[in-house]
């Protein structure tokens, strides 16, 4: 074991020597560079937040930097179809729900509050409005969500234990089957279990952690509320983003440069240089990385030195979730599917082939038109995201005609998905948490690298995933970042809180705000329903 460091040590040491040697001659001619006090890298919801943090503290001297023409990042929508006068409708490609909105006298979840502020039209989602198929058709499991909910409550309640008790951590996988649900070998339990797990994380059980998932669910649904809302305005959900902006940001505001590419960040403990790919470049006292996982994990951007092991590890340990909506118009007046009914779920032999499908003709929703869309993730995202649409449109066809019978079937009138998995400004959709990682270990995904900082929604212990994980962490690196130009922070600016060594498992103590836990604030028990659902 002692020798086993020692030998860590020394390459350590080793490669340190190798690395800051030639760091000197790749940085650039200073004056070639602009010059600012926080190049913020992305503008997606945790840049922007950062940057109005940074605004609302008083540092207006930053630079946003970003990969599209646009601000917004994952939270993204397109046209699509028709409506009766010829208009396209928009619709979501990425973030989609509002996901736990408000309980009475608890915390508001802010992406709640900003969609009030701004107006965004959403409609509730009720995952119970839901009816089930397999390949001979409709056929009612619905009893077998109850056995799920029953595993549920016990995979809950043991994961309280080992998180307050400081045990191992197990795989979801495991615990559903120590609480008895086995739907291995069953198509209908399996397609239940993707509803209630997969569909949330974009992962399988088998991969993700039991402690922290459950640590996820809870912080949001128990935290802030149950309640899904679903977006639908004509906008695009990130309109709330584009008001935020514009609270702070003029019209072209010079400091937002969009259609720029990082592809070098060069860091030290005194500032960082960033490199476009224009061959532009930026001099930063600090920098917040807002990089998707799969953006850090893809090797798209060289660090400057090398980043050390740790955060190397943190970054390829921390998962990425493909989640891909699937979208058909039908012709509006030929609607074959239940059109009360938001849910429609197929059990195929193949565990998560085009299982859940949302009917967008309903009266709070988008009504009359004909929409009705599949998602699928991961490992089936990778398949559709490597084979031509035409085949995927026959795949469902054949699906959809086994659930609703051949001849009800029409042709779509039009049809499209998103490949998020090799979309190179994101590499996936969202971040999942591994079994077996601690909170330390994620804590080194949040730490900074010298005066680099890392925000988004992957750095989010409790809400990672999602748009208000990206909100928390973007504000916080802004406070904090602000609070260190202006000399108020107490902490140091450019050593982040870091565990070069990984234990089994994270003492109780550590679950701390300086490891981004604020879990015991929201500590609410609650004898919700699980409800699946809405990645
Ligand atoms: C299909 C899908 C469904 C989802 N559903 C929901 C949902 O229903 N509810 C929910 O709360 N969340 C959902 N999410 C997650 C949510 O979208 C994210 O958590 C959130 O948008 C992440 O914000 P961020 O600022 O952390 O990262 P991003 O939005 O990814 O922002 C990072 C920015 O960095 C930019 N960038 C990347 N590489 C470079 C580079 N080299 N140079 C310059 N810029 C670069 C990107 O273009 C991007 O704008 C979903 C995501 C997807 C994809
Ligand atoms: C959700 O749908 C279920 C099943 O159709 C229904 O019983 C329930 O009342 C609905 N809930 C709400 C809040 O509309
Ligand atoms: C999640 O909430 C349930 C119900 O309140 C509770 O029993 C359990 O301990 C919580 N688990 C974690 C990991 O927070
Ligand atoms: C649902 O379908 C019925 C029967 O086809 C139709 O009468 C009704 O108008 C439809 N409702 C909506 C909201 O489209
Ligand atoms: C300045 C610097 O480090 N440039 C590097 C940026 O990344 C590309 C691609 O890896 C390298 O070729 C450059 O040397």
């Amino acid at each position: 074991m002692a020798a086993c460091i020692s030998i860590l040590l020394l390459i350590w040491a080793y490669g340190n020597i190798i690395l800051s040697a030639p760091l000197q001659e790749r940085t650039h001619a200073s004056h070639q560079c602009k010059k600012t006090k926080v190049a913020v890298l992305g503008a997606g919801v945790a840049g922007i937040t950062a940057a109005q943090a940074l605004s609302d503290s008083g540092v207006e001297d930053f630079l946003i930097v970003e990969y599209n023409s646009e601000i917004g990042g994952r939270c993204r929508h397109t046209t699509f179809g028709r409506d009766p006068q010829g208009k396209p409708y928009t619709l979501e490609l990425g973030a989609n729900w509002i996901q736990g909105t408000v309980s009475p006298g608890g915390p508001e979840n802010p992406i709640w509050t900003l969609a009030k502020k701004y107006e965004v039209k959403n409609a509730f989602s009720n995952l119970s409005s839901l009816l089930t198929y397999d390949q001979s058709g409709p056929v009612d499991y619905l009893d077998k969500l109850d056995t799920f909910e029953d595993a549920y409550a016990a995979v809950e309640s043991d994961a309280g234990f080992i998180l307050v008790e400081n045990f191992q951590d197990r795989s979801f996988r495991s615990a559903l089957n120590l609480a008895g649900w086995k739907p291995q070998g069953d198509p209908q339990a399996q397609a239940i279990e993707w509803y209630e797990m997969d569909y949330e994380y974009a992962q399988t059980p088998d991969v993700s952690s039991q402690e922290f998932t459950i640590a996820n669910f809870n912080s949001t649904f128990y935290g802030f509320s149950e309640i899904n809302n679903f977006v639908v305005d004509q906008r695009g959900y990130n309109a709330f983003i584009h008001g935020q902006a514009s609270e702070f940001l003029a019209e072209n505001d010079p400091r937002l440069l969009l259609s720029t590419i990082v592809t070098n960040i060069t860091w030290s403990h005194h500032g960082v240089t960033i490199t476009n790919a224009d061959s532009s470049c930026i001099e930063a006292e600090y920098a917040i990385t807002t990089f998707s996982v799969g953006v850090l994990q893809s090797g798209d951007i060289t660090f400057t030195p090398e980043l050390p092991d740790w955060k190397k590890i943190a970054i390829q340990t921390f998962q990425m979730g493909v989640y891909s909506k699937i979208f058909f118009q039908f012709p509006p007046d030929q609607i074959f599917w239940d059109n009360s009914t938001q849910f429609s779920l197929y059990a195929s032999p193949t565990r998560g082939y085009y299982p859940v499908w949302q009917n967008l003709d309903l009266p709070d929703f988008i009504p009359g038109s004909g929409i009705f869309f599949v998602t699928v993730v991961t490992d089936q995202s990778y398949i559709v995201d490597h084979q031509d649409d035409e085949t995927t449109k026959q795949q469902i066809l054949v699906t959809l005609r086994q659930m609703f019978g051949a001849e009800n079937v029409p042709e779509p009138l039009d049809f499209m998905y998103p490949r998020w998995s090799t979309t190179p400004w994101a590499y996936g959709s969202y971040s999942n948490w591994p079994p077996g990682l601690t909170l330390e270990g994620h804590q080194n995904l949040r730490a900074n690298n010298g005066r680099v900082w890392y925000a988004g929604e992957a750095t989010s212990a409790e809400f990672y995933g999602y748009l208000h994980g990206a909100y928390f962490e973007g504000k916080a690196a802004g406070e904090k970042i602000a609070a260190c130009l202006q000399g108020k922070y107490h902490q140091d600016c450019s050593n982040g809180n870091v565990y070069k060594l990984l234990h089994g498992t994270t003492r109780p103590d550590e679950y701390s705000i300086e490891n981004g836990w604020t879990q015991t604030s929201f500590q609410t028990v609650g004898d919700v329903d699980v409800e699946g659902g809405g990645g």
